[in-house]
């Protein structure tokens, strides 16, 4: 038929400090191969501005979340994540995302999967990407969603509802290279994995403070060039294989702190510089910094007592509770728990028109 476009149910959410469009795995085809070529559509990638697609021009409003009942007795859904590039015609599954997590209860709840209580709602969630769990709890009165709320996190302007989302530790190592510091081209780094695998590097191992604007880091091709060869050998290190095509490692600069924060971030992921950080990636520097002997225990001043800890970033700062075990006798450090308050809102529902194929 001439003229006509084909539809897909379709809401587009804002998770935490991320945008992305989110479906039920129902309304998509099963096939992997059909349903990216059509998610690269539905996004109007590749090109630059994604001007006739949903994505936003970045990575991080380039996002798919794809939800579905789960069959794990440990999950009420399973979450999986895929990032459509911008500028090439690819879709990965190689990461998952804390940001969207965010919105996937609540998007479990608007489309029936999980029921909702009246007061509040917690939906157990396997992240298919890495086969960890988390469990989001967000304010549902009347057995309905609520969206705003009195919750305020950097990187989004005003307040929403909080979604508290607490992880247990994942199934892998927190230290994938098995060493809590490493060389990687020619800089020490330590890579951590507590639900993102990350490379932990001092700005100023780097020649730059830390503290600039992210468009002027992604302007410095020296600085990107660094980056790329550390992410290359790390990524190996850490069991990651040949990472030059792939989002992750992402790499953490760390500085000391200016806010009363515990570290100041700035987090290529892996090429763009991220205007906040992501959840996980957090998450994994959280861990980090509390590893005796690891990288970051020159830059960063952590609290006396507590699990909680602020990370300072380009836009402000993001809290989040976090614990790790010393491992006995030599052996290594595992993490324990880790948990933060991010905000989702629902901005649109109904049916997306992808540009035709
Ligand atoms: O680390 C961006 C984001 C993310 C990932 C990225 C994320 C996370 O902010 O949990 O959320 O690192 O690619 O959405």
């Amino acid at each position: 038929m001439t003229g006509l476009l084909e539809e897909v149910r379709c809401m587009l959410m804002r998770g935490g400090t991320s945008k992305g469009a989110y479906f039920l795995a129902a309304d998509l085809t099963a096939d992997p191969v059909a349903r990216d070529e059509l998610l690269l559509r539905v996004m109007g990638s590749p090109d630059p501005r994604q001007i006739d697609g949903l994505g936003g021009g970045h990575p991080l409003t380039s996002k798919v979340a794809v939800v579905s009942a789960s069959a794990h007795q440990d999950a009420d859904v399973d979450y999986l994540f895929l990032q459509v590039n911008v500028e090439k015609p690819e879709v990965t599954t190689n990461q998952n995302c804390g940001n969207l997590l965010a919105g996937v209860g609540p998007f479990a709840v608007e489309r029936g999967l999980v029921a909702a209580e009246d007061g509040e709602t917690s939906v157990r969630i396997r992240m298919v990407n890495s086969g960890d769990f988390a469990t989001a709890t967000f304010p549902t009165p009347g057995g309905r969603v609520a969206y705003t709320g009195s919750a305020e996190i950097s990187g989004v302007p005003g307040t929403a509802a909080a979604v508290v989302i607490g992880f247990p530790p994942g199934a892998g190592p927190l230290l994938p290279t098995g060493r809590v510091r490493d060389i990687a081209a020619g800089t020490e780094v330590t890579c951590v994995d507590n639900g993102m695998p990350t490379v932990l590097v001092a700005a100023s191992s780097l020649g730059v403070s830390g503290y600039e604007d992210p468009k002027e880091l992604e302007a410095d091709a020296t600085l990107a060039e660094r980056i790329r060869e550390i992410r290359l050998t790390a990524g190996r290190s850490m069991g990651l294989g040949d990472v030059s095509d792939t989002t992750v490692p992402k790499v953490s600069l760390l500085a000391p702190p200016r806010y009363g924060g515990a570290v100041t971030t700035r987090t290529f992921i892996p090429v763009r510089c991220h205007t906040s950080i992501g959840v996980l990636g957090a998450a994994s520097v959280a861990a980090g910094l509390r590893i005796e002997g690891g990288v970051g225990e020159e830059v960063a001043q952590l609290p006396a007592r507590g699990d909680r800890l602020r990370i300072e970033h380009p836009t402000g700062f993001l809290d989040i509770e976090s614990s790790i075990e010393h491992g006995r006798s030599g052996a290594l450090p595992t993490a324990r728990r880790t948990a933060v308050v991010r905000t989702a809102r629902k901005i649109f529902d109904g049916a997306v028109f992808p540009r035709p194929a």
